[in-house]
């Protein structure tokens, strides 16, 4: 199949998605198509520019008028070109804000020459919190109502969709997956005496820093572990965003800086070099529709500590891969993280019990083919249609 991809391109798990999805489809042997305004950083981490996969940035034209310019008339206009051009089979748009009503319009204009069927994946904030702005509701729903097919990450999406939109737009439920071969634990000791140079435990946080990450949580599990008296622990901060400078000071007025580090924003292949070192992830958010960050971490072996939010029961088995709290709930999640860094067998056993449901339930094996099914789903239906 001839597949165009639209995902933003930037840090954060709708662009992972979006991005590893394109490639292992092409790995598949489908002729890949990125439209977005620059590369996917996953394409741009060295291995990524297969044989299958082209990239077509979207021209944003710079005008004194244009205090904010016109992205979603670009990427449409550009959608619709690269699909003439490229003869492509169908959209796929991840994130329905502005990408749902961009693939909306180029499937508008194309109609009187053919049908070009799109699929949109809801990944969460398009939703939850952007979508609920109500200057965005009736145009997010529009767009969502209209695709050929809808699918959301999680269950939990889903219902919040049909809920919030008061629709009963049928959304399939296609999950996160993982690159198991990739994501794996490795050896990496150089990596743990440079992160915890005195053999402290290794607690680990990824995200985009936005406020909905709560990462000024993460200061505080670690002053609650540390004034315990319980595991000597060093907390590793990768990733970057707003709430950076804040959690800066809150672990200097904590007394803990010298045990934070923020390692900024690292590819891909650090942070997995970061998972196999870590003893335990922490992902205090107020929501998370997936936590794909989750998935990688029990994919390594990694235990999860996490706010009992959104999707994350679907991905982190409660007592088994980790342990899941109320949003704020501080105490407990130290508490939870010092018995998992003190106990080495529980570690272990958290650990291998996560590589196995991310194995078994979320590897690219089982789930890409449900996105191929899908595709073959929208374009039956499709020239059914046509013929009858
Ligand atoms: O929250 C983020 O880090 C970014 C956001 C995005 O759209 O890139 O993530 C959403 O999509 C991810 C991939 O499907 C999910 O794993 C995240 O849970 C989801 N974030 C939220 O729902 C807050």
């Amino acid at each position: 199949m001839k597949i165009g991809i639209t995902c933003y391109p930037s840090y954060g798990g709708s662009g992972i998605v979006g991005a590893e999805l394109g490639l292992e489809l092409a790995r598949r042997g489908h002729s890949v198509h990125f439209i977005s305004y620059a590369p996917p950083m996953r394409l741009g981490d060295g291995n990524a520019w297969r044989a299958g996969v082209q990239f077509h940035a979207v021209d944003m034209l710079s005008y004194p008028l244009f205090e904010y310019p016109p992205y979603t008339d670009a990427l449409a206009s550009k959608l619709f070109e690269v699909a003439q051009e490229e003869s492509l089979d169908l959209l796929h748009v991840h994130y329905a804000i502005p990408h749902a009503v961009s693939a909306y319009l180029a499937r508008e204009m194309l109609r009187d020459v053919r049908y070009l069927p799109i699929i949109t994946t809801l990944h969460g904030t398009d939703i939850t919190l952007v979508g609920r702005d109500r200057s965005f509701l009736p145009i997010t729903r529009f767009a969502v109502e209209r695709s050929d097919a809808v699918t959301a990450i999680s269950n939990y999406l889903r219902d919040e969709t049909c809920e919030m939109f008061n629709t009963d737009c049928p959304i399939e439920v296609i999950y996160n997956f993982i690159d198991a071969e990739y994501y794996r634990r490795a050896p990496r000791e150089e990596v743990r005496r440079r992160l915890a140079p005195d053999g402290e435990k290794i607690i680990l946080h990824i995200s985009t820093f936005r406020p909905v990450k709560r990462i000024t949580d993460c200061i505080e599990i670690l002053a609650r572990i540390l004034g315990s008296g319980g595991a000597r622990a060093r907390l590793v901060m990768c990733g970057d965003g707003p709430e950076r400078e804040g959690a800066e000071e809150l672990a200097a007025r904590l007394g803990v800086s010298a045990h934070v580090e923020f390692a900024g924003k690292k590819p891909q292949s650090e942070i997995r070099d970061y998972l196999s070192v870590a003893d335990l992830l922490l992902l205090p958010s107020l929501t998370e529709s997936f936590g794909l960050v989750a998935l990688e971490a029990m994919a390594c072996e990694v235990p999860v500590v996490a706010t009992r939010v959104g999707g994350i029961p679907e991905v982190v088995e409660e007592g088994e891969t980790g342990y899941l709290f109320a949003v704020g709930d501080i105490e407990g999640m130290a508490e939870a993280a010092g018995s998992i860094l003190t106990d080495d067998g529980l570690r272990k056993r958290m650990g291998e019990r996560g590589r196995e449901v991310a194995v078994s339930r979320f590897a690219t094996e089982k789930i890409i083919p449900q996105y191929e099914a899908l595709y073959r789903k929208v374009l039956f239906k499709q020239s059914a249609l046509q013929k009858g």
